[in-house]
């Protein structure tokens, strides 16, 4: 059976039943609930979805937000990569200790509090990027697996998993001086799919697509200059999900496969 908590929804895709371990549970279960409607991608562009880069099966999407004359973007990428599952992707991105080897942008990396076997608070700060301040973040992370997500038109996944990453308080957080901190609301959201081998044969990485939504909320929390805050977002969201999905590849390839 799985460890981590499972979120149940009825079939309006309603929570219907959740498990509350710590004191951001709440919060998490609510924000897991709201990411989750975006696995109705049937029509991208819908909502003010912009399209600004493209790579093979990856696409990436902004909408322009402006709040508080701070430029906050919201970035939504969706991609498709054979080979591995859900859970490993997730596992991947949310396990501390491997952090840093797909990770480019931070230079500190602090886990401050485990809340439960897969929910941690963690403290990071970036690497600077002139002419503006360097950032640092304090934020939960979380792996749920999702029991009946909302469906997607016919395709059935075999498992979802989502990692969640908010921005919270924590009082022994010891902040880098000069750092500016930025507010995250990040999720990935993934799926795997199998195709069964014609000839009845064991189900092995060649029969695994994983489907993959990731939104990123990103409030810069102070001053940043609109042309280097939007270039960043172009050039680092489809590198960071380039890298990490062959580092999940690479990682995996040699491993039985978990689900
Ligand atoms: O989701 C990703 N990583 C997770 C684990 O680290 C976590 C992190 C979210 C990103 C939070 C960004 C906070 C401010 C970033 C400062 C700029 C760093 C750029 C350095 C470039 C050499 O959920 C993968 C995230 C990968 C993409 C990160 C790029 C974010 C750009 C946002 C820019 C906002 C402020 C820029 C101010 C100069």
């Amino acid at each position: 059976g799985d460890e981590e908590d499972d979120i149940f929804f009825d079939p309006e895709g309603e929570v219907v039943e959740q498990k509350v371990t710590h004191e951001h549970s709440e919060a998490l279960n609510q924000r897991i609930k709201e990411h989750l409607a975006l696995l109705d991608h049937s029509d991208p562009d819908a909502n003010g979805w912009e399209q600004i880069t493209e790579d093979g099966e990856m696409k990436v999407y902004r909408k322009e937000l402006v709040q508080d004359g701070l430029i906050c973007d919201p970035l939504k990428a969706v991609h498709s990569v054979g080979l591995v599952t859900a859970k490993e992707m997730c596992h991947y991105f949310w396990f501390p200790d491997v952090r840093r080897d797909w990770e480019e942008t931070v230079d500190v990396f602090d886990v401050l509090e485990t809340l439960d076997e897969a929910t941690t608070i963690n403290y990071q700060t970036h690497k600077q990027v002139w002419p503006a301040a360097q950032r640092d973040c304090l934020y939960l992370s979380s792996m749920v697996k999702v029991d009946n997500p909302p469906s997607v038109g016919d395709k059935i996944p075999h498992d979802t998993w989502i990692v969640c990453n908010f921005s919270v308080d924590h009082p022994e957080a010891n902040p880098v001086s000069g750092c500016v901190r930025a507010l995250i609301e990040v999720a990935l959201i993934c799926q795997t799919f199998i195709t069964l081998p014609k000839d009845g044969g064991p189900i092995t990485r060649d029969c695994l697509q994983c489907d993959i939504i990731y939104v990123a909320n990103v409030n810069p929390g102070g001053w940043a200059p609109a042309s280097v805050l939007r270039s960043i977002y172009k050039r680092e969201y489809p590198k960071f999900l380039n890298r990490f999905t062959n580092y999940v590849q690479q990682k995996t390839k040699d491993l039985k496969l978990l689900f």
